[in-house]
């Protein structure tokens, strides 16, 4: 399909700026998926050596099928260059992200590297934000912590598993409250607030590293990158 097509131009794009002996963050879902493609074809054919530090199980065992060796955050807390999707982008390189739930890792892994590619389809371009902003929850804490985000106007919902009766476990044990918030007229004020409720461990806007983030958005015929 024409999506498909413009998340392998992005994706592939990306993968083309990885440059040897690269540590390389390697984000989750479906997009950066195309990057990890190429990734490996350029560690088969070209004989390039690179580390990923996996930002999920699902990156993790993608990685391994395309014969990315991986390392770890502990053994490399700076890393050159993260490779990652986003739902929503706005004209300011601020990001949500966490449609698929790995957005606590993703965020530690954007934050230790050096520069960040965004790969993403048009539909992810937006001038202001109003798509839902995930948090990821101590489950000790959940109820509490929909309460003081329901304080905040959002109206938060546990995220269902669909092959699993119950919540949605993340790969760090934890639930997720997928928050409609309508349009976020000021996304920083709003991460900070988030941030600083006890038990909401983490959420998916990203508006710190608008600096070090590079936007490839993908098209039909090839890409484009967004200069920010
Ligand atoms: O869950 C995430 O943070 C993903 O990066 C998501 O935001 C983008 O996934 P997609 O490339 O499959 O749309």
């Amino acid at each position: 399909t024409p999506q498909t097509e413009s998340k392998r131009n992005a994706g592939y794009q990306a993968a083309g700026m990885v440059e040897d002996g690269m540590v390389v963050g390697l984000g989750t879902g479906s997009t950066v998926f195309f990057a990890m493609e190429r990734l490996g074809e350029r560690i088969r054919r070209d004989g390039l050596s690179i580390a990923g530090v996996p930002t999920s199980y699902q990156a993790a065992i993608r990685a391994r099928e395309y014969g990315i060796p991986l390392t770890s955050l502990d053994e490399h807390p700076e890393i050159d260059i993260a490779i990652d999707g986003a739902d929503q982008v706005d004209p300011a390189g601020n990001l949500i992200k966490g449609r698929g739930a790995a957005l606590l890792r993703e965020k530690c892994v954007a934050d230790a590297a050096r520069r960040v590619i965004i790969v993403v389809d048009p539909t992810k371009m937006v001038e202001t934000f109003d798509a839902l902003v995930p948090v990821e929850v101590l489950p000790f804490a959940s109820t509490s912590v929909s309460r003081r985000l329901s304080l905040l106007g959002a109206v938060p919902t546990m995220r269902e598993g669909v092959k699993k009766d119950g919540p949605v476990v993340t790969d760090n044990g934890n639930f997720i409250l997928d928050c409609s918030f309508g349009t976020i007229g000021s996304p920083r004020d709003l991460e900070a607030k988030i941030a600083a409720i006890p038990g909401a461990l983490e959420c998916g806007l990203f508006t710190a590293y608008g600096e070090k983030i590079t936007v490839i958005v993908g098209e039909e015929k090839g890409c484009r990158v967004v200069s920010l």
